[in-house]
């Protein structure tokens, strides 16, 4: 009986022409309530003799149906795959999509060389807080009460004897309180003081710097910051040292380098004189040395100080200190 359906399934397996036919054509011989199916449920009819040879046939059938079916079903998924393959293959050819680059904000850049100057000079970098006692900020300093540095107009006052740090000093004095000499070391950080103009922020970075040791004198000054000004700026750059004042260092100097920017000839941002005011500095005071229970007959040392942004405004001619701060992707682009 099951040969009756052998050529009748090769009939219609002649005009399968998809995956869904092959598939279709095999539930309708072999599925549940199939030709085939039926076939092998009609087989307890059957007396045991006739039932194993018609069982054996139908098993072979069952076979033959879901060898062939199975065939076409992999002939129609190959051809499939073919067509998928061609229209999805990628053309290397095509140019890539680009992601965009960031760049180094120009203070970082600044920041990084400073810091990189001075580490190949065997100078440490210490860090401190930023919101500081006024102890540390100003007492220490030999800055005393009514010095105007302390006035409401440059300090944030937390409290009465809390500040937001008016400078990197007072890491300096905790670095000092905790080791003993020979120290050398820059402290580059956050301060904070109540000014804001295109040359003032209320929130700028400093780098001071400080070197105590037997012997230390101002000549060992003078050769570490001519040296980092003249990598920082060029070996030609000329250096000069102007007698000045600070609480905290005696004698004390300002520091002026040749304009950048006219070459020394006078121009707006040199206010004419060809120079430009680049650092602070002096003999540390031996007030401050006492202070942090160093013997100033034993111990000298220097210190120096020196605002970043201004700095990098001078490197990159920039002529608004809000530009830093401001994040314009278009001034950022061009640091790129
Ligand atoms: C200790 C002893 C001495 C740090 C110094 C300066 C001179 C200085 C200014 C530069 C530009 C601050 O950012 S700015 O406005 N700094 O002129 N700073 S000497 O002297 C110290 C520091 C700590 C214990």
């Amino acid at each position: 009986m099951s040969d009756d359906l052998k050529q009748p399934f090769l009939d219609e397996l002649k005009s399968v022409t998809s995956l869904s036919d092959a598939a279709a054509l095999k539930v309708k011989y072999l599925g549940k309530k199939g030709l085939v199916t039926a076939q092998i449920k009609s087989l307890s009819t059957l007396s045991p003799d006739e039932r194993k040879q018609a069982g054996q046939q139908i098993n072979e059938l069952k076979q033959f149906i879901e060898a062939e079916c199975d065939k076409k079903e992999s002939v129609f998924k190959n051809d499939e795959l073919k067509i998928r393959l061609l229209s999805e293959s990628i053309d290397i050819t095509l140019p890539g999509k680009f992601a965009a680059f960031g760049s180094e904000h120009p203070l970082s850049k600044t920041l990084g060389e400073v810091i990189d100057i001075f580490t190949r000079m065997g100078f440490s970098v210490e860090e401190g807080p930023e919101v500081e006692l006024d102890q540390y900020n100003f007492e220490a300093l030999n800055i005393p009460k009514d010095h105007p540095a302390r006035d409401m107009q440059d300090t944030f006052y937390v409290s009465d004897d809390i500040v937001l740090r008016t400078h990197t000093s007072p890491v300096q004095v905790r670095v000092m309180e905790n080791r003993k000499p020979p120290l050398r070391f820059i402290a580059p950080g956050k301060v904070y003081r109540c000014d804001a103009d295109v040359t003032h922020s209320p929130m700028f970075h400093q780098v001071e710097g400080l070197m105590v040791d037997k012997d230390i004198k101002f000549s060992h000054l003078k050769g570490v910051l001519i040296t980092f000004l003249r990598q920082l700026f060029g070996p030609d750059i000329p250096v000069r040292f102007r007698p000045s004042f600070f609480p905290f260092t005696e004698p004390s100097a300002e520091i002026d380098m040749g304009c950048i920017l006219c070459k020394s000839a006078g121009c707006r941002v040199c206010k004419g004189s060809g120079w430009l005011e680049i650092l602070g500095a002096g003999m540390v005071n031996p007030k401050v040395l006492e202070n942090v229970g160093y013997d100033p007959e034993e111990y000298t040392g220097f210190a120096f100080g020196m605002g970043i942004e201004r700095i990098a405004m001078l490197k990159y001619s920039i002529d608004d200190i809000r530009l830093l701060f401001e994040n314009d992707i278009r001034f950022l682009r061009q640091f790129s």
